[in-house]
């Protein structure tokens, strides 16, 4: 197999209309600005992966970055593990984070794509695991009382016994009118979780967090500065809720710090800044070993496929960034993601829609 090279490697920049801002504590995503990435191959397959900008002012130079890699891969084997070993040699001295780690994720997810279908399975499969429904919440954002309302009462209708709110209002109060709507709206049974967006200080984070353990919330994500690992320790040791911590370490590193400060009781590492499919298989290594829940980031079709071998698999976060531009891949129903036999991650592009959003 090792006859199988990198050819060529595309990178377009989409920017695409949300249903729903994604609205945080610190700033609206308003759009879904994205890298579409197609890796081709000397074999008749092609590996494709996105990436999330999360502002366009990043975009144009993520899409730069990655095709700035092309020199670095083409004519090199289709093998994850050299071309990992080759990015983290190759970036150690500019730091392997931030756009770079980014690109290098992105490339990484594309070539795991490509040798899964090279082996004609689905990624999961190609992993050791196999397809199976994985428990899935609805996320949303900080949609104040009456659009949270509608919106998990949408979700549970639609089969989820989950919903994330984003909250951080100016006022604790107001945190907890949203939620106690939201729990009005969904009754007991449904978890819910809440998002701060590190929007609060320790002090703050402890206040509110004490407050909102009479709400039954499921977990507290990034309650105070996501760096701040000692901070979220010591919220972690004040409350009796769950802290949530993750979505921006960059590689495993990152989250073995975190582990070394005692910062979170679960972990929800993003596919892409964790480092793509080499870096999440690492992370669900130390999840494993230190007993950490582990829960996705957006990326939701990449992430079924990693969560079904993760031994500490939570949840699957439901937040649709691609779905104008993507074929549907994952059903939702009763609660979970269930997800096709398709050979890769099963991201197959609506050329049409991508031409629309091209930037
Ligand atoms: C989030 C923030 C910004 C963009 C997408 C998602 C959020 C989450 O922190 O956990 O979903
Ligand atoms: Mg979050």
């Amino acid at each position: 197999m090792t006859d199988i090279r990198i050819t060529g490697l595309r990178a377009r920049a989409v920017n695409i209309p949300l249903q729903y801002p994604v609205k945080t504590a610190v700033g609206t995503v308003a759009t879904s600005p994205l890298v579409l990435i197609d890796l081709q191959t000397n074999a008749n397959f092609i590996g494709t992966s996105y990436l999330f900008t999360y502002t366009p002012l990043a975009l144009k130079s993520v899409q730069r970055m990655v095709e700035e890699l092309s020199a670095v891969v083409k004519d090199m084997p289709l093998a994850p593990f050299a071309i990992d070993q080759l990015m983290l040699s190759r970036f150690r001295l500019i730091g392997h984070t931030g756009i770079v780690r980014m690109a290098t994720a992105g490339i990484d997810m594309a070539i795991w794509d490509a040798q899964a279908k090279l082996h004609n399975l689905p990624l999961v499969e190609l992993l050791g695991g196999t397809a199976r429904p994985l428990a899935a919440y609805d996320s949303h954002s900080m949609d104040d009382v009456q659009l949270a309302q509608k919106r998990a009462a949408d979700a549970v209708a639609s089969g989820f016994t989950a919903i994330k709110t984003k909250i951080g209002y100016p006022t604790l109060e107001h945190d907890i009118k949203v939620v106690r709507a939201i729990r009005e709206a969904v009754g007991d049974a449904v978890q819910i979780m809440v998002d701060y967006n590190q929007g609060l200080t320790v002090p703050e984070a402890i206040q509110r967090g004490k407050a909102l353990e009479w709400e039954g919330v499921a977990w507290i994500e990034e309650p105070t500065l996501q760096h701040d690992y000692v901070g979220h320790s010591a919220i972690r040791d004040a409350l009796q809720i769950p802290v949530q911590l993750g979505e921006n370490w960059f590689g495993p590193e990152e989250m073995t710090k975190a582990i070394a400060a005692r910062a979170c009781d679960l972990c929800m590492p993003d596919l892409m800044k964790i480092g793509g499919v080499s870096g999440w298989l690492r992370a669900s290594a130390l999840a494993e070993q230190y007993g950490l829940p582990m829960s996705s980031h957006i990326f939701q079709e990449f992430s079924a496929h990693l969560l079904a071998v993760s031994p500490t698999c939570h949840w699957l976060e439901r937040m649709d960034l691609a779905g104008p531009i993507v074929e549907p891949t994952l059903q939702f129903k009763d609660g979970n993601a269930h997800f096709g036999d398709a050979p890769g991650a099963g991201i197959i592009w609506r050329e049409k829609e991508v031409d629309r959003f091209l930037v």
